[in-house]
């Protein structure tokens, strides 16, 4: 892997806005799954398929996917993180979650999150780490005062809450019920 320029994070974040929260700014459509053909991203946002490799290839989080269909043609997506407006299913199996898993948020939202659980937000899903470090980079995202909340998973599954598993290791699920969040 190798360190991207600041020209390729800009357009590893361009990708991130048209592959999961507005493809219609670019003029493109995704499929039911959250594909679009990557000749039409290129021509989209007017980028080279070398351009585009580099930043797929070494993104920190493998945040996108490209694939060939049994009809020749490339695709690239989003592996997670798309708004709920944005309508995809990304068609993700259901998963045996880990025992325990994390979620850095700021410490602020800690009232409201031990009250109401942790929501989806914008996004179809709650995003779950599965290691504290990971966690801690998320939730450095948004605050330099982070907390580190342990989600207990495993007893989530036992009581019927569905988990997947992203291409990238972030699991998703709907909602986080207030009693299963601790800090
Ligand atoms: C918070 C990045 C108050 C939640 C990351 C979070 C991740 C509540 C924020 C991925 C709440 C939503 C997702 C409640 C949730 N009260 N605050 N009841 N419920 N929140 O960005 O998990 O770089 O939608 O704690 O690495 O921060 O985009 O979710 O702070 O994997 O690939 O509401 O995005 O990946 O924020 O991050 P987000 P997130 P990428």
């Amino acid at each position: 892997m190798t360190i991207l320029t600041r020209e390729q994070v800009r357009l590893s974040k361009r990708l991130s806005l048209v592959l999961r929260h507005r493809p219609e700014a670019a003029g493109l459509t995704l499929d039911a799954n959250g594909w679009v053909p990557v000749a039409d991203l290129l021509a989209a946002l007017s980028i080279t398929r070398a351009d585009l490799d580099v930043v797929v290839a070494n993104n920190d989080k493998a945040r996108f996917a490209i694939a060939a269909d049994a009809d020749g043609i490339e695709r690239i997506r989003a592996n997670q993180g798309h708004s709920r407006r944005v309508n995809v299913d990304l068609g993700l199996a259901p998963a045996e979650p880990p025992a325990v898993l994390f979620h850095g948020t700021p410490r602020a939202n800690l009232p409201s999150i031990m009250k109401d659980g942790l929501r989806p937000r914008s996004r179809h899903h709650v995003h779950l780490s599965p290691d504290v470090p990971t966690a801690l980079v998320v939730g450095r995202r948004r605050s330099v005062d982070v907390a580190i909340l342990r989600v207990d998973a495993g007893g989530m599954a036992t009581a019927g809450h569905v988990f997947h598993r992203s291409a990238n290791g972030v699991w998703l699920t709907a909602v986080v019920p207030a009693g299963f969040v601790h800090e």
